[in-house]
Parts: C-alpha cells; structure tokens; sequence
C-alpha cells in the first residue's frame, strides 16, 4: 500500500428525496480527485453517504406513511444506484443509521462531556426543519428562514449545549496557522468575519422527537442532527470503534467538499468540535458554488431538479461528468442549460475526442491492417515537435490544475493536446502520404498520433473514465484504471508496435436535435 494517502469526502446526503444533479456534482467532483490520485499513485479513501436522522427525515418518512427506518432503507438503495450509474467509485458508504456511526456518535460524547464542554440549558428559540438550523427571533428575516425563506418552528426545550462560544479565538488561531484550511479564498473571508462577529453556545440534543442518536449520559435527548451527520467523516474511518485502523491511516481527510450552502457547519462548528475533542480538523474544506437553472438556485424544495438519469439517457455518463465539470468553474456558481450541454457535447466530444479516436482507427485499419506501426526513428519535424511539446507538458499543467481542484483547466490541458492531434492530421495529411508512397512518414504520423491519444486518454480518465478505459482497449492497451504512476506512464514513445486495434462504434455520436 503506498504511504501516500489521500482521503476526499462528500456531503452526506438529506435521504428526504431522490439525488439530483446538485448533489450528484459534488459526488463527482470527488469522484474525479480520487481518480487522480489513485493514478498518482495515492492511497485513497474516498467517502460518501446518507444523513439519515432528524426531524426532516422522520417527517419525510411520516408523509410517506412508513416508519423513518423503512424509508431510509427504500431510498438509500436509490443513492447507490445513482451513484453507480454515474461511475462514482467511492470506497465507503456510510449511512448515519448504522451501528458504526452510532457508536462514534457516542464515543465523541462522551470524550466532550469528559473534557467538560457539554452542560444542560434550556434552549428558546426557532427552528427550521427544511435546514435543520437554530435560529434566533433577530436572524429570521420577515418571521421566515433567512436561508431558505420558509416557514419556522418555535421550540422551547431542555437541550444539551457545546461551549462553541469558547472556541472563537481557538477557530482564528487555526485559520491563521492553516491557511488552506477554507478554500477557495471568498469563503475564507466569509467565515473569518462570521466567527469574528462572535460565537453562541450550541444546542447539540433535542427532545421533542425520538429519530437521531441518543446521548450516552442522557438518554431521553437524541442528538442534533447536523453534528450528528458531521461526525460520518470520522465514524466511517472507525473513529469510536474497536478497529481504527483507517482513521489512524487517513485522518485528517485532505478535503471535505461541500456546497457553499453549508460552509459554516464545515468550517466553524466541525473544526471546533474536533478541537475540543483532541483530535486534528480537517487539511481542507472545499465549498464550490451552485449550479444555477435561469439564474435560480436548482433544488429539491424549489421543484426545478433534473434527475441525472434523464439527462444521462440522453448524453452518456462521461458526457454527463465532463460537462458539469468542465462548463462551472469548482468553486463559482455556475449556470448550466440544456444548450450549452448540447454545444460542449457536440463540439469538445464528438468533434474533437470522438472524431479523433474513429479517424486515426480508420486510417490504423486502413494503411497498417489495425496495427500499430513501430515508433519513428528519423528526425521529428517542426510539426511532430509541437506534438511532443504538448504531451510532454500535460503532466504537469494536469496536476498544476488538480492540486487548486481547477478541473476547467486540467480539462483544457487535455484538450490542448486533443486539439493539436485533430491539427497534426489535418496538417501532416496521412490520406496524401499514402497515395504518394511515403510509408515511413505516414507510419511515423500514425504512431505519433496514436501515441499522443494514448496520454490523452490518461488524462481524460478521472473525469471520463468509461470513455478512456475504452479507447485504451480499443488500441491494444491494458487496464487504465490499473494506472498507479501517470506521469511515467505518459511519457512520450511507450504505445508498442504490433497491437491490434479496433475501430468500435463512434465514442459520442453527434446529437442533432434542437436543445
Ligand atoms: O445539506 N448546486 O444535505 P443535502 C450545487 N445532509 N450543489 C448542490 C446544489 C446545487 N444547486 N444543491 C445541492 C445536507 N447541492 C446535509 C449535509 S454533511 C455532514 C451533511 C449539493 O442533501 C451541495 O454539495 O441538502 C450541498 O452542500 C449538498 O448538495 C446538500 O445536500
């Protein structure tokens, strides 16, 4: 096992409804960082999962006539399923119902409690379901949510309280010695002058509904759902359990993702119960914008989500990955529209990817009998040199990118070099090279484009790896996802001559109609 580890978790998601195309562009994201590193030879633990307690979850379960169990148990399946469908290869799932969680949960109380940061108090104050948010009278904006604008709930309850107050110096003495631990930098400022304006205790417990994990010392309260779902980061590496194994290898998680909607949760309360509790917050959390249809926020609440699956029937998974994460910069909201996924798909896959791979196939087919002609030995030409420069600075535009999660740019180093093959074929005329007889250079043209789609497709591959996975089989090659070293593996002159290759179906037939 490499000692190098990379650990990237997800939001764990609301089991209220189904996934849409919010929540699935954060589990891709990730998604596509633990592809990477685990061809940058990392140890990666990628985590995603559900957040299955509170008072929304039970009121779900209750309009949908089942118990809150059974309705968890019914959707749960629908997030894998999804998840599949999206090639999202997470190497845990956590949901906060199982027993691992649940005995974390209480480990991590009963370390606050003996550390003293737990007392009893009586909380008054408003609630909203829907955000599962304290708020107080003066925060409510018009009597409603001031995040979400809906209607709250006035409780009056015995809770459980955690000193937060106490950690507002401890949180801007952590900010200031880690840098990086909000990212990107807007965000940082957002929370630097939020914990600034000064901290209130937190209720953790409530006890007007049963659904949530109970205090060890208190049985009666369950606990408050947001820092029982924060705690999944640690419970699912074993934290609370006899084997920790995984959390000693892992923790800190070198990103917690999230949506921009839930940055003070991750970057105010999370740090500051780790803090408390001896243990290290996070390397970084990472909060990207949100996707936005007609300028309006897409949601679940709002009625105006897609389903991924119907988008998926249409453009293909890797379609799919690609534009989310090529068209909305990571970290800036973004508006994404039927047109503009149109407009990607049929410009950057079908004519640039797609059309590159069928036609260097055709012409592999139709001038080497479909194998790999051996690699050149005359001189490059002016040509074949700008072939090789852009190959050979991939690697590193590639990471450059990745390391700033700037996925629009690593994918555009991609492209440099997809565009350049697209280039090389158009000037270097493999077609006239053949008719004049000129078999060394046509071979030499042939093998350096089909070297430079081979590390084309190296790179493509966190973000398509269904298309890429099948482009190397297409040219003879092995198993890409077995990749641990991708920089060696892209240097320049490895594709061996003599491999069969196969000219398949077009990776991404033209899509005619209108948006
Ligand atoms: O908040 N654009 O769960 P949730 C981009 N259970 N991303 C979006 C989005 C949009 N329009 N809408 C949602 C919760 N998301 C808690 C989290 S974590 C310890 C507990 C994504 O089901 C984004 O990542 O409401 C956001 O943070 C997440 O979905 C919220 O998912």
């Amino acid at each position: 096992m490499s000692d190098k580890t990379f650990y990237v978790t997800t939001p764990i998601y609301y089991v209220n409804a189904e996934p849409h195309l919010g929540t699935a562009y954060t589990t891709i994201a990730a998604d596509a960082i633990a592809r990477y590193r685990r061809m940058t030879g990392h140890d990666v633990m990628f985590l995603t999962g559900l957040d299955e307690h509170g008072q929304k979850i039970a009121q779900a379960a209750e309009d949908n006539g089942m118990s809150p169990q059974e309705w968890v148990d019914a959707i749960a399946p629908k997030f894998k399923a999804a998840w599949d469908m999206l090639g999202v290869s997470y190497d845990d799932f956590i949901r906060t119902t199982e027993p691992r969680h649940k005995k974390g949960v209480q480990a991590f109380w009963t370390e606050l409690y003996d550390r003293g940061f737990l007392y009893q108090g009586n909380y008054e104050g408003w609630y909203c379901v829907p955000d599962e948010t304290y708020w107080t009278e003066e925060q409510l904006e018009d009597g409603k949510c001031p995040q979400c604008s809906r209607d709250v709930q006035f409780i009056k309850e015995d809770n459980w309280f955690f000193k937060l107050s106490e950690f507002q110096q401890p949180l801007l003495d952590f900010y200031e010695s880690h840098p990086d631990f909000v990212q990107p930098e807007t965000r940082r400022n957002e929370v630097l002058s939020f914990v600034k304006g000064g901290l209130r205790d937190l209720s953790i417990s409530r006890t007007n509904f049963t659904w949530g994990v109970p205090l060890p010392f208190a049985e009666d309260h369950v606990t408050y759902v947001w820092i029982d779902a924060l705690l999944n980061y640690i419970t699912a590496l074993g934290y609370g359990g006899e084997d920790h194994e995984r959390f000693d290898r892992y923790w800190p998680a070198d990103y917690n993702f999230v949506g921009k909607d839930i940055i003070r949760f991750h970057c105010v309360i999370w740090p500051a119960m780790l803090l408390a509790a001896g243990i290290a917050p996070p390397k970084s959390v990472f909060a990207h914008g949100f996707l936005l249809t007609k300028g309006e926020k897409m949601s679940k609440s709002k009625g105006n989500a897609q389903t991924p699956a119907s988008l998926v029937e249409r453009f293909g998974v890797d379609a799919y990955r690609y534009y989310f994460m090529r068209d909305v910069q990571f970290g800036q909201d973004g508006s994404i529209s039927m047109e503009s996924m149109v407009q990607r798909y049929n410009g950057d896959l079908a004519n640039d990817w797609g059309n590159l791979v069928s036609r260097l196939l055709n012409m592999t087919e139709k001038y080497f009998d479909g194998l790999t002609p051996a690699a050149p030995t005359a001189e490059p030409t002016d040509a074949d040199a700008t072939l090789l420069a852009i190959a050979g600075v991939l690697p590193e535009k590639y990471e450059a990118a990745m390391v700033r999660l700037d996925y629009v740019s690593a994918l555009e180093a991609a492209w440099d070099l997809i565009k350049e093959c697209n280039r090389y074929i158009e000037t270097q005329a493999p077609w006239t090279l053949a008719k004049e007889g000129d078999d060394a250079r046509l071979a030499a043209v042939i093998y350096n484009t089909l070297e430079a789609v081979r590390i084309s497709a190296l790179f493509t591959a966190p973000v398509m790896p269904n298309t890429s996975a099948d482009v190397w089989t297409r040219l003879g090659l092995g198993d890409i996802t077995a990749v641990t070293d991708i920089a060696a593996v892209a240097e320049w002159g490895q594709l061996p001559a003599g491999l069969r290759v196969s000219k398949g179906e077009p990776l991404y037939p033209r899509i005619y109609e209108e948006a």
